[in-house]
C-alpha cells in the first residue's frame, strides 16, 4: 500500500507538470481524485487494511490527496497564465496602422485647400466661425453696408428662395460668408479673430465660375488694428499657402461697401504657354480682397468704432486650389468625376499641417 501510494503520487505529480492544456490537466484530475480515480481507489482500499494500520495509511492517503489537489491547482494558474499571454500576444493590434495598407479614396481638392488654409490661420491664432447656408437679407446684405439697390442683391447673382423669414422679409443662398462675422460680432464681444470657411452661392457658370463654390473670410476686430496688420497677416498667409518665402506681393486700392480703406492683393506670377506659374516672374496675379472694416458696419453689430477698428480679408477656395494644384477647368470640380478625384485628389490622413508640410 505504501509503496503502491509513492509510485501514484510520482506518476501524478510527473502528469501533472507536463500537462500541455487546461483540458489535459483536467482529464490527469478526473482519473486521480474522480468517483473512479486512482486515488480514491486507493482511499477505499484503506477500509479492508487492518485496523491497526488504518489511521496511518489514511493520514498517508489525505496528504497525497492534499498534495495532488495543490499541484493541479498550481499547474492550472500557470497554465491559464501562458494562455492569457499567448491570446494577447495574438490578438495585438498597431492602433497607428492605417484602416488600409493603400487606401482608395481621395480627399477633394476643396477639402485638402480648405484644411490648408484652415491648418495656417489657426497657428495664427484665428478660431474657425460657421453659419447657415440660408440667409436673410439683413445679415448677407444691409448689415455688410450693402444698399438696396446695390447691383449684388439684383436677382441676376442672388439666389432667393420662395420661403419667406418670420417678418415677410426675403430669404437668399448666401452670397459670401460675412453673414458669419455679422453673426459672430451680434453674438459675442469684442475682440474677435474668426475664419469663416464654407460654401457660397452665385447665379453664375462658366469656365472659371460655379453657382456654388467655397471661401474663407477672415475677422480681426482689436483696439488699436491697423493696415498695417492686415498686410503682415495676408503676406504670412499667402507665403506658408505658396510654400514660399520668396513670393512677390502687392496691394492695389479697390472698393467693397463693407470696407473703408478696400484693396486687392496680387501675387507674382509667370504666364505663357498656356500655363500660369504662381511665385515668380513680372506678371501680377490677384489671390484675395481686403480692407479695413467699415465704420458702418461696426455700428450695425454695435461696435463703437472710435473704440475698435479692425480688418477682414476673402478669398475664393476653389481658385486657389486651380492655381495651387494646376487645375485647369472649376466645372470639373464639382462633377463627382471619380477619374477626375483619383488624378487631383489627395492621399487621406496625410493632414496639412504648418509644421509637417501642408501638401505632400
Ligand atoms: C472680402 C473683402 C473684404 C469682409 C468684411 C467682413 C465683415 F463682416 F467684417 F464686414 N467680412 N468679410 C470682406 C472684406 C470680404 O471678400 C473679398
Amino acid at each position: 500500500m505504501e509503496q503502491e501510494r509513492e509510485r501514484l503520487e510520482a506518476e501524478l505529480l510527473a502528469a501533472i507538470a507536463a500537462a500541455g492544456d487546461l483540458r489535459g490537466l483536467e482529464e490527469i484530475r478526473v482519473r486521480a481524485l474522480g468517483r473512479k480515480g486512482e486515488v480514491t481507489a486507493l482511499a477505499k482500499a484503506v477500509g479492508r487494511l487492518p485496523v491497526e494500520q488504518r489511521r496511518a495509511a489514511g493520514r498517508a492517503i489525505n496528504a497525497l490527496k492534499r498534495n495532488i489537489e495543490e499541484a493541479i491547482t498550481r499547474r492550472r494558474e500557470e497554465l491559464e497564465r501562458i494562455e492569457l499571454e499567448r491570446r494577447l500576444a495574438g490578438e495585438r493590434i498597431d492602433v497607428s496602422l492605417p484602416p488600409r495598407p493603400r487606401p482608395e479614396g481621395r480627399v477633394h481638392p476643396v477639402s485638402q485647400v480648405t484644411e490648408e488654409i484652415v491648418a495656417i490661420l489657426a497657428d495664427m491664432g484665428f478660431a474657425v466661425a460657421e453659419g447657415p447656408d440660408v440667409e436673410d437679407d439683413f445679415h448677407n446684405f444691409t448689415a455688410l453696408n450693402i444698399p438696396p439697390e446695390h447691383p449684388a442683391r439684383q436677382m441676376q447673382d442672388t439666389f432667393f428662395l420662395e420661403a419667406e423669414d418670420e417678418k415677410g422679409g426675403p430669404l437668399l443662398l448666401r452670397t459670401h460668408t460675412s453673414p458669419v462675422q455679422i453673426r459672430t460680432m451680434l453674438a459675442g464681444k469684442p475682440p474677435f479673430r474668426i475664419i469663416a470657411p464654407g460654401r457660397v452661392y452665385r447665379r453664375d457658370y462658366d469656365m472659371t465660375h460655379t453657382p456654388m463654390f467655397h471661401q474663407v473670410e477672415g475677422l480681426l476686430i482689436d483696439r488699436r488694428t491697423h493696415m498695417g496688420h492686415l498686410k503682415g497677416c495676408l503676406i504670412d498667409f499667402v507665403r506658408a499657402f505658396f510654400e514660399r518665402d520668396d513670393i512677390p506681393v502687392r496691394f492695389r486700392p479697390s472698393f467693397f461697401p463693407f470696407t473703408e480703406p478696400s484693396a486687392e492683393m496680387d501675387v507674382g506670377c509667370r504666364r505663357g504657354e498656356g500655363q500660369l506659374v504662381v511665385g515668380a516672374g513680372d506678371d501680377w496675379l490677384e489671390i484675395l480682397g481686403c480692407g479695413m472694416v467699415h465704420p458702418a458696419v461696426l455700428r450695425e453689430v454695435g461696435l463703437d468704432p472710435d473704440v475698435w477698428q479692425g480688418f477682414a480679408f476673402g478669398l475664393g477656395i476653389d481658385r486657389l486650389a486651380m492655381l495651387k494644384y494646376g487645375i485647369p477647368d472649376l466645372r470639373t470640380f464639382f462633377e463627382g468625376d471619380l477619374r477626375w478625384l483619383r488624378h487631383y485628389g489627395f492621399v487621406p490622413l496625410d493632414l496639412p499641417t504648418t509644421y509637417g508640410g501642408l501638401s505632400r
